[in-house]
């Protein structure tokens, strides 16, 4: 299991983080998603087959790019 912490920049407010966990959640392999929309940061865990490259581009699709 892996953990990240990642920033979203576009992260305003609570339904932002709900969604964002709502379409990770939908990625094979993510077993957690926590979100602080006042620190607008999400924090992840997954395994195998989720990779943090995936993870990183469900959240492009989504229009909630992470920062780094
Ligand atoms: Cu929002």
């Amino acid at each position: 299991m892996e953990t990240k912490r990642l920033s979203v920049p576009n992260i305003s407010c609570g339904h932002c983080v709900m969604t964002i966990q709502r379409e990770l959640k939908e990625v094979e392999g993510v077993r957690k998603v926590g979100g602080d929309p006042t620190a607008k940061e999400i924090t992840v865990e997954w395994e195998n087959p989720a990779t943090l490259e995936k993870i990183k581009s469900t959240l492009e699709e989504i229009n909630y790019p992470a920062a780094d």
